[in-house]
């Protein structure tokens, strides 16, 4: 698999981790989440909040709505696969995720990575005035006119805009994105128990910072969120589906190897 190359890294040993015994074991596992999250993030909030202001313009939203439908496909899958990138990082650096064989490391990545880069991008998104930083400035959903799947698009913007709502702080995302990631309930899991463990104490860790931040209803609404990362991310394969379909050239040929190997 090129998808990982995670023979390389170092398997600590971080079972401490996965069973925080003590708040104080609870407190570094959540912090070390976090500094994974600020380290993979690509670009930090304070930075974001100052490109606010760069919109495309007309012109500049013509290009890209005269592209033809699989130039901003292959255009896009290869934005996304970059976010994935930064999102396996991210999950090499979970504590608990080194530690599961990696037939369910790429088990969880298959199912989970998208759905974190979707949770990411609440963090690009600009609830103002619905537009997502994309290719250096902000865009709205016509930006995507192109790819000729505006339901898609509109579920995904819509969904932006129910996490910003929720108004999370980094450490929140941080812990989130962690938990999205470690679910025992995927599909092709050979060692589910381990994934659960890792699972619970993760939950334990995001309990721990809504409780620190008098946020314990967020628990509730973030579950919900979870359901509706799934049915995006379902969507987002039957769009692929359809496009290797009419495009099987670009999509076999031209779409990163990474992409294929986790979505294909
Ligand atoms: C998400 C957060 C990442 C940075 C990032 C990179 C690419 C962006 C993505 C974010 C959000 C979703 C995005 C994507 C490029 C294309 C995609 C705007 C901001 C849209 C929704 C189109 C998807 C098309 C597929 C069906 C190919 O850290």
């Amino acid at each position: 698999h090129d998808l990982l190359a995670i023979q390389s890294y170092n398997a600590l040993e971080d079972s401490y981790s996965l069973y925080p015994h003590s708040l104080q074991s609870l407190d570094d596992m959540c912090a070390s989440i976090v500094r994974s999250h600020r380290e993979t993030s690509q670009y930090r909030v304070e930075e974001l909040q100052v490109l606010r202001w760069k919109l495309y313009s007309r012109e500049e939203i013509q290009v890209y709505q005269s592209k033809s439908v699989d130039e901003m496909w292959q255009h896009c899958a290869s934005r996304l696969t970059d976010a994935v990138q930064y999102v396996v990082e991210f999950a090499k650096q979970i504590p608990g995720f080194r530690t599961l064989s990696q037939n369910d490391q790429i088990a969880l990545l298959k199912t989970g990575s998208m759905e974190v880069v979707l949770v990411r991008m609440s963090r690009f998104f600009n609830a103002e005035n619905n537009s997502v930083f994309f290719d250096g400035k902000f865009a709205g959903v016509e930006v995507f006119k192109s790819l000729a799947c505006g339901d898609l698009i509109t579920a995904v913007f819509d969904f932006a805009h129910g996490m910003c709502a929720l108004k999370l702080s980094e450490q929140q995302i941080a812990l989130f994105s962690a938990l999205v990631l470690i679910n025992a309930d995927r599909p092709c899991l050979e060692d589910r128990g381990r994934v659960q463990r890792a699972q619970r104490s993760l939950e334990f860790g995001l309990r721990h910072i809504l409780h620190r931040d008098n946020q314990e209803s967020l628990m509730h609404k973030l579950n919900q969120r979870m359901a509706v990362l799934r049915s995006l991310c379902s969507l987002h394969m039957e769009k692929l589906q359809w496009f290797s379909q009419h495009y099987p050239l670009t999509a076999h040929i031209l779409f990163p190897p990474l992409y294929k190997e986790l979505f294909a």
